[in-house]
């Protein structure tokens, strides 16, 4: 069926963009089988670190108090702060009544204690089934940190995999934190120096070709500050040049960069402590043009640099563009960025990734994203309407599956 009007084609749009299956390449979420690292229910969802940042704004309390709490008193206290004492506009509280509404809840009777019942009865198989269903979800790629001690031992111990939760290998603290990382490897037997030498960059790359290969990670990722620079004398880029892109291209695998995070702005607020500035897109057309069998998959926290980053982006084929991240998850966001991502590169990019850390968050961010995703390219198609140019109903599921899983699984398998 052809879609002939602009109404029917956005009807049409949204339906496809709705309900195509979302592989979501970028989450906190865990498996099963870590246990308590994946997080879900309504305490979680209202202490996630969003709306800790948001209620140390209003509460009358310092950060050390409230996270001092036990978990269902900080979680009661936002409740009221930000649900009860003032209305629950922002993007992060917004969330929390869709997740409610699209569960079965009924968010009118503001009953924080009847959510909790509904949440508490569900065991965590249960709450994994409905949670994907409700928001249309084949699979969410994990963060898995190798340096995290827990983590670790789940790795080392060995589970069944289950195909919904796909791993990447998250090496944060190799580029950031050298030294530290070095006394880390060191420990773990790995003949290491801080010196970077012959013996020491290979025995990183050993490391790192050992947990692709524990853990059959999709990709290596990393998040930059705002300064990261290529080429640069500093150990992060030579372990990146002489460590990260080799096992990266052996192995076949991505290196995902996540530029503009500034940590710690306020220490206070601990995992609510992080800003955005302003990073270099130059360093990312060297990494690309310098190493082309490497695959890069990059995306920027900072809006002003978005266009730039698009147009380098038509530049590589061996970049990947993803994701309006984390402070750029708004709907005002989200609908200007996509836009202009459709007019400069078409369908060659992931317009999405959720970032979820609380396993419900699966159900608003892709709701809200889907939404705007199906507003703009209905807008998109409407324009090749104009020059007698009709979509189909298959062309248009077509599209939406690129960009809601094919982009991504094409990219790996190239
Ligand atoms: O969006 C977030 O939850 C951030 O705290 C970060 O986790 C960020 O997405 C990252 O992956 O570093
Ligand atoms: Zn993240």
């Amino acid at each position: 069926m052809t879609a002939n009007t602009p109404s029917e084609l956005h009807k049409t749009v949204l339906k496809a963009v709705m309900h195509t299956p979302v592989v979501d390449m970028h989450t906190h979420l865990f498996a099963p089988p870590f246990g308590d690292m994946l997080l879900r229910g309504i305490d979680e969802l209202l202490t996630y670190h969003y709306l800790i940042a948001e209620v140390m704004r209003v509460a009358p309390i310092d950060s050390g108090d409230f996270y001092a709490m036990p978990k269902r008193a900080q979680a009661g206290l936002i409740w009221r702060e930000l649900f009860i004492e003032r209305s629950p506009v922002s993007e992060a509280c917004r969330g929390i009544l869709t997740v409610l509404t699209r569960l079965g809840l009924d968010t009118a009777s503001r009953n924080l204690d009847e959510f909790r019942g509904f949440f508490d009865a569900l065991d965590v198989g249960d709450h994994v089934d409905l949670a994907f269903r409700t928001a249309g979800l084949k699979a969410a790629v994990m963060t898995n940190d190798p340096f995290d001690d827990v983590e670790r031992e789940v790795w080392l111990r060995g589970f069944d995999p289950d195909d919904r939760f796909l791993p990447a290998l998250r090496i944060d603290p190799l580029l950031n934190d050298w030294p530290r990382t070095c006394e880390k490897l060191a420990a773990w037997g790995y003949k290491v120096d801080t010196t970077l030498n012959h013996t020491t960059l290979a025995a990183v790359r050993k490391f790192l070709a050992e947990w692709l290969g524990r853990t059959k990670a999709l990709y290596m990722a990393v998040s930059l500050p705002p300064n990261f620079a290529f080429p640069e004398e500093s150990p992060r880029a030579e372990i990146m040049e002489d460590c990260v892109l080799p096992v990266a291209r052996e192995s076949g695998v991505p290196f995902a960069m996540m530029i503009g995070v500034k940590r710690g702005v306020n220490p206070a607020l601990r995992l609510a402590s992080d800003g955005v500035g302003l990073a270099d897109v130059d360093s990312v057309v060297r990494l690309c043009g310098s190493f082309p069998k490497n695959k890069f998959m990059v995306t920027m926290l900072a809006r002003e640099n978005q266009h730039e980053l698009a147009v380098a982006t038509r530049k590589f084929s061996n970049l990947l563009l993803f994701g309006c991240w984390w402070f750029l998850n708004n709907p005002s966001l989200i609908d200007e960025i996509t836009r202009m991502r459709f007019e400069l590169l078409g369908l060659s990019f992931v317009p999405q990734h959720s970032d979820a850390r609380i396993l419900d968050q699966v159900i608003y961010k892709w709701d809200h994203s889907r939404r705007i995703i199906a507003d703009v390219l209905a807008d998109k198609y409407a324009g090749l309407l104009d020059a007698d140019w009709a979509v189909n109903e298959h062309e248009i599921q077509r599209d939406a599956q690129r960009l809601l899983e094919t982009n991504f699984r094409d990219f790996l398998s190239r």
